[in-house]
């Protein structure tokens, strides 16, 4: 099997490697397939192509304006992508759902296997909410706090509760707009109502849902679900770990987790570390059990358990290409099928976890109903069993991995700012005054084939650090940044501008804060909320000098939350267009008219230099604004500043 010019699709060494292994051993990966499928179809990526009823399909073309029943290109490519954000709103926020029905059962006292790990967080998000918390169980709390999660799911009038976590001013925003979601649920079923034939036909009108889909999930499914993960499994602090398939340990028995759910990764997690278990794999003449993750899964482990990132997206067949892995388990979302047919090469067992997710050759063991801890052993003893299976000669596995700090949820970040006894923002916000720090930065997203893998998101990273611009990061953009070795606090040495460096240097972090899987974007939102209220930098998310990035981004969910982030004031600048091109009003809107509604709009930038450009113009316009755009301030700080900060 030839990998045709996969040198040229991504940068990472160790993927090298293994497709060098690949293509010796005749197996084919998403990179060979990229090269089958490179003439993708015209009028699917104009967004004009309609497949909604049975009299079409209908394309649109010059000769052919229009559709059978009459819409033209605005109707369809807006219909189209509302579908879309529709469907990237459903994976977050049902992965949100689960955690919250887990929630429940936990709080009544269910044979779960899981307890609430974090009653400090319980407190403070009941505190959110107005829960009363005084002389209360915690389960008391907890299954109160589960009830009004499902709420916003089911919620027919009124609107969400979490929207009211945004500020004021882009609550006023949102109302003015008329796009406050009800509920999560009824926002994606009307979405589906709407572009259905025959219905919504005004193409703003249809892209207005589209935002309020958005927010459903962005102030909603995604921001309950990082909060309810918090409140299970622990709020994440600083913690070392490493990144890139060098992780994989020849001597051990490789378990790989991978996926978005934490919930069964949790309960692997923490079966490995059980002595019954660690003796069985003694017995089975390994040295220990090696977890590693790829994928946001991989996020999830990472920032409460220090398990390593074996990689990102594209590199989920390479991992199994290593001949090392004796089980890779899958939960949902951005799983490849083309894992089976790699797997049927080595003696890796690949195992589905959850019920909505099964794969043709997949061993399916559902966690549902089973006490997570007993479920967890299960799978770790599968492997441990596979491990004599393994094929030595099959065996190689890339020396490359980076060491990294990963953990920042937005507690850990006040703590760190604020030192032990005052968790604050304050000391960010006095940087980004002074002109230490021009501004944040939020990058997320995927890995693409359509770009040079990694690349785009290296150089961008690389550009906005030396340019005083601290960098925020989830998903397999995270993990991209740690396989380039940038998730260290030394790498603000060698890759951040001056004022920058001191502020990573006084406070002791790299100069990206990982914090976290792609669901955890809205800790980003939750950040910008606490620089809010902080104060001295505007009253609304949109006077920040912020924005957001997604280098790569390939998947629904990514338009999704471009989306909740537009509506809330974040530019986005994408690496890849919207399938939006074949409506002139869409286009124009989303590229730049959404500014006037919310005072930010996308912008597709292909090339990561220019990118970072348009990035550093953004922030210095809005510095401008806020009036912080007189020059900085250059002072080297001693030890008194340092104990002030
Ligand atoms: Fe064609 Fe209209 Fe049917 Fe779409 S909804 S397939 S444009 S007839
Ligand atoms: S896993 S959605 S490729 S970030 Fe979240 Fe990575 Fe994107 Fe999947």
């Amino acid at each position: 099997m030839s990998n045709n010019n996969y040198k040229d699709r991504i940068v990472d060494v160790a993927s090298h490697q293994m497709l060098d292994k690949a293509a010796a051993e005749n197996i084919e990966t998403c990179f060979n397939r990229a090269e089958q499928q490179k003439n993708h179809c015209g009028f699917g990526k104009l967004g004009t192509c309609c497949r909604i009823c049975h009299m079409g399909p209908c394309r649109i073309t010059p000769k052919a304006p229009k559709g059978i029943c009459g819409a033209d290109a605005d109707t369809i490519v807006a219909r189209n992508l509302l579908r879309e954000v529709a469907a990237g709103v459903s994976n977050h926020s049902d992965h949100g759902r689960h955690l919250v029905l887990l929630l429940k059962k936990v709080a009544k006292g269910e044979d779960t296997g899981y307890a609430i790990k974090d009653v400090d967080r319980l407190l403070e998000v009941c505190g959110l909410y107005g829960i009363e918390t005084e002389d209360r169980e915690v389960n008391d709390m907890a299954l109160e706090l589960a009830n009004l999660f499902i709420n916003e799911f089911s919620n027919q009038e009124g609107y969400m509760k979490t929207l009211n976590l945004a500020p004021l001013k882009r609550q006023a925003i949102w109302e003015a707009k008329g796009i406050k979601p009800h509920g999560i649920d009824r926002s994606v079923v009307e979405a589906m109502h709407r572009t259905a034939i025959g219905v919504d036909h005004d193409w703003y009108h249809v892209q207005m849902h589209s935002f309020r889909t958005a927010l459903s999930n962005g102030w909603g499914g995604s921001r309950i679900a990082s909060m309810v993960s918090d409140i299970l499994f622990g709020t994440p602090n600083p913690l070392t770990s490493e990144a890139n398939l060098g992780v994989l340990r020849k001597e051990c028995v490789n378990i790989i987790l991978h996926g978005h759910d934490p919930t069964s990764s949790e309960a692997i997690a923490l079966a490995t570390k059980d002595p019954e278990i660690q003796a069985a794999a003694k017995a089975a003449g390994a040295e220990d059990i090696q977890l590693s993750g790829l994928c946001c899964t991989a996020n999830e482990v990472l920032m409460r358990h220090g398990v390593p990132l074996a990689g990102n997206m594209l590199q989920q067949e390479l991992a199994i290409v290593t001949g090392a892995v004796e089980v890779m388990c899958f939960d949902v979302q951005c799983n490849m099928p083309g894992l089976i047919d790699v797997a049927k090469n080595y003696h890796t067992k690949i195992i589905s976890t959850d019920d909505i997710a099964k794969t043709v050759g997949a061993t399916h063991i559902s966690s549902h109903g089973k006490n997570a801890l007993e479920w967890g052993k299960e799978i770790v003893r599968i492997a441990i069993d596979n491990f004599k299976n393994r094929d030595a000669s099959k065996v190689n596995i890339p020396q490359e991995k980076k060491p990294l700090v990963a953990g920042f949820s937005v507690s850990a970040i006040k703590h760190m700012l604020g030192g032990k006894y005052r968790a604050t923002f304050r000391p960010l916000n006095d940087a980004i005054i002074s002109g230490r720090i021009l501004g944040v930065v939020g990058m997320a997203g995927c890995n693409s084939t359509k770009t040079v893998s990694d690349h785009y998101h290296i150089t961008v990273t690389k550009e906005l650090l030396k340019r005083n611009i601290l960098c925020v990061q989830t998903g397999c953009a995270a993990i991209t940044s740690g396989k380039a070795g940038m998730l260290t606090p030394e790498a603000a040495f060698e890759l951040a501008g001056e004022g920058l460096q001191e502020i990573c240097e006084t406070v002791g972090i790299p100069p990206i804060l990982h914090l976290g899987a792609c669901i955890d974007n809205t800790r980003i939102l939750e950040a910008c909320c606490e620089i809010v209220a902080e104060g001295g930098l505007g009253d609304d998310i949109g006077t920040l000098p912020a924005l957001g990035i997604a280098p790569e981004w390939m998947s629904e969910k990514a338009i999704g939350i471009g989306h909740y982030l537009v509506a809330s004031g974040v530019d986005v600048i994408l690496g890849n267009p919207l399938f939006v091109d074949g409506s002139e009003n869409e286009k124009n809107y989303l590229y730049g008219g959404a500014t006037e509604d919310f005072g930010a709009c996308f912008h597709y930038i292909a090339d990561p230099v220019e990118a970072a450009e348009k990035a550093y113009n953004l922030i210095m316009a809005a510095r401008e604004k806020l009036g912080i755009n007189k020059k900085a301030e250059r002072k080297l700080f001693d030890m008194a500043d340092r104990r002030a900060l």
